[in-house]
Formats: structure tokens, C-alpha cells, sequence
């Protein structure tokens, strides 16, 4: 019941409204933020950090300062979502974004999100903005950390010293290894942004779901969309920044609107 009611709850007319718009699209885009791995039971950074975390906001540990300051602190903060990240699954808004592609044609899917629910549901050309949580590379040389971030003898020395777990050093420079995300104040991959930037210029249609469009130069896209004369369509079951200039909000979840949009 409550499934459909929330779908019904958005004006059915917004969703053949936008689902006609998808399905004329010629080039579509589609940008996600934290909210569409919500329901798989991501916690979105706009939800109280739970259990360990709570005392923490995200904006003052996702800092390189902060990792300068605690590498332990930020790098088991990060080693607890990879563990939490493999123990869930792709929800329906991740695979109606896969089965999207079958219906009008594979199109560009730029996500905030560092985890790797979309490329598990299916999702093709998934272009990262800010850097993937399974991902590692050398703080000082930036050489890529060959290992698993979590090897065995990481893991005994996690279980070992409880708490204390510190980031691996780098086997060319020594310095420790961070995960590859862009942390606040870091500058987006230049070739991801760059990707994204032009199809938001080229594309006539952008789904912008789950995101609270807070955070730059990501949330400079639908804006970018809009004045090259593209319209944008946002999921999300509550308000944001962008409401006032989308062209349709659908006031709902991702894992209910984005199957209703296939139907
Ligand atoms: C840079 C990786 C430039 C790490 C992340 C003052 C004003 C303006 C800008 C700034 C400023 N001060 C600093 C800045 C720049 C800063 C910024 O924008 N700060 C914000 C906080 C104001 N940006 C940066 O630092 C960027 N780099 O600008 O460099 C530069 C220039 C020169 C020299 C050097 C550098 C880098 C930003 C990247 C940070 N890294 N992630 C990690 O994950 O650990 S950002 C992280 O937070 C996420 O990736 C996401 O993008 C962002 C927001 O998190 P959330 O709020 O949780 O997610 P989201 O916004 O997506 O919101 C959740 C939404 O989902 C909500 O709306 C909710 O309603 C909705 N929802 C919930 N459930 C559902 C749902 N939707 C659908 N279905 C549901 N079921
Ligand atoms: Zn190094």
C-alpha cells in the first residue's frame, strides 16, 4: 500500500508529463546524488551520521586536513562505508536507471556518489564527479595502492588494535594511503568534470535525482542544462535548491517514481 500510495502521491499527470520527455529525448542525461542509494540503506550526508560517526559531520572529516590531522579517524570512517557498501544491494532506482538505457539508448549517468551501486545494477557510461570509495592511491606520490585497501593482514591489524587501525603506507614514498574520493576543497577529476559539463551543454533532457543540490561545481549542472535550453526533471521526496527551476519535481522516492516512469 504504502508503495503505491507514495508513487500516487506525485500528480500522475508530472509522471507521463516526464516520461514522455524522457522517451522523446535524443540526448538524455541523468545525475544522482546520495538520495538514490538512500533506499538501499546508504545513509545520504544529510542524515545524522549513525552508531561511531554520530559526533562527526562529513564536511569535517571528507577534508585532506582532516585526514592530515586523524588518518585513523577519516580512514576508518571510510573503512566502515566500504564494509557497510558490500553488504547491501542496488535498489529499484538504480536498476529502473539500467533498464532506462534499453528503453531510449544508452546515455551519460554522472553521479556524486562514490559508491557502486549504479555499476552494479547495470548502468554503463557511469562518470564519477567525486571519486570512487573502492578506490586508494598515495597521499604524497598519488601512486595507485596496488593492494586491496583492506588486506587480510589490515584487517587482522583493524581487529588487533580495535580502534587504532591506521591507513597502510605507500610501498614507493611511505606516506599513508587515502581512499579515492575528492575530499572538500579538493578539485573534481578534470576529465569527469569535463565529460559531465559537456553533455550537460548537449543534452535536452537532465533527470537529476536525489540530491540535494548543495555541493559545486556538481550542482552547477542543471543550471548549465537550463541555460543551453535543456529541461530538467528532479526526483526527490523532499525540496531542494533546484525545485524553483526545474521544470517538473517529482515530490517522491527514487525507488518508486524511476520504475513508474518505465511503466
Ligand atoms: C571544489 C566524496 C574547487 C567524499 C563529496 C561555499 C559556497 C559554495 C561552495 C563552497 C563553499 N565553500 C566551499 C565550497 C566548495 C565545496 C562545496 O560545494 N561545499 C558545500 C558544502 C557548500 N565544494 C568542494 O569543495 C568541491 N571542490 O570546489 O574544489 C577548488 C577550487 C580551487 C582550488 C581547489 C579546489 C569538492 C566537493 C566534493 C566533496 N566530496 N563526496 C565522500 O563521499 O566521503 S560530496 C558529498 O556530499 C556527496 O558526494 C554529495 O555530493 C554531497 C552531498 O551529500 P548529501 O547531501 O547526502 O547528498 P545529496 O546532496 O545528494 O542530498 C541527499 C538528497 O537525497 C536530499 O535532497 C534528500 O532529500 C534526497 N533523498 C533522500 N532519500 C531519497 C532522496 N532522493 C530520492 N529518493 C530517496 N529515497
Ligand atoms: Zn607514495
Amino acid at each position: 500500500r504504502g508503495q503505491i500510495a507514495d508513487a500516487a502521491k506525485v500528480k500522475t499527470g508530472d509522471i507521463r508529463k516526464a516520461a514522455k520527455m524522457l522517451a522523446a529525448s535524443r540526448r538524455a542525461l541523468v545525475m544522482t546524488g546520495a538520495g538514490i542509494s538512500a533506499e538501499s540503506g546508504i545513509p545520504t550526508f544529510r542524515d545524522a551520521q549513525s552508531g561511531l560517526w554520530a559526533k562527526y559531520r562529513p564536511e569535517d572529516l571528507a577534508t585532506p586536513e582532516a585526514f592530515q590531522r586523524n588518518p585513523g579517524l577519516v580512514w576508518r570512517w571510510y573503512q566502515q562505508r566500504r564494509r557497510d557498501l558490500r553488504r547491501v544491494q542496488p535498489n529499484a532506482g538504480h536498476k529502473a536507471l539500467a533498464r532506462l538505457a534499453e528503453r531510449i539508448g544508452s546515455y551519460p549517468l554522472v553521479t556524486q556518489n562514490v559508491d557502486d551501486l549504479h555499476e552494479r545494477a547495470g548502468s554503463e557510461r557511469v562518470i564519477h564527479l567525486h571519486g570512487e570509495l573502492f578506490g586508494t592511491h598515495c597521499f604524497e606520490c598519488l601512486a595507485p595502492c596496488s593492494e586491496e585497501a583492506d588486506t587480510a593482514e589490515e584487517k587482522d591489524r583493524a581487529t588487533a588494535t580495535g580502534s587504532e587501525a591506521m591507513p597502510p603506507r605507500c610501498v614507493h614514498c611511505g606516506a599513508f594511503i587515502r581512499p579515492s574520493v575528492v575530499w572538500f576543497g579538493e578539485m573534481l577529476p578534470a576529465a569527469a568534470w569535463a565529460e559531465a559539463e559537456a553533455a550537460a551543454q548537449r543534452c535536452d533532457v537532465l533527470l537529476c535525482i536525489g540530491t540535494s543540490s548543495l555541493v559545486y561545481p556538481a550542482a552547477h549542472l542543471p543550471g548549465i542544462v537550463l541555460e543551453a535550453g535543456g529541461q530538467v526533471v528532479q526526483v526527490n521526496p523532499e525540496p531542494t535548491a533546484l525545485d524553483t527551476r526545474a521544470t517538473i519535481n517529482l515530490r517522491g522516492k527514487a525507488g518508486e517514481i524511476l520504475p513508474a516512469l518505465l511503466d
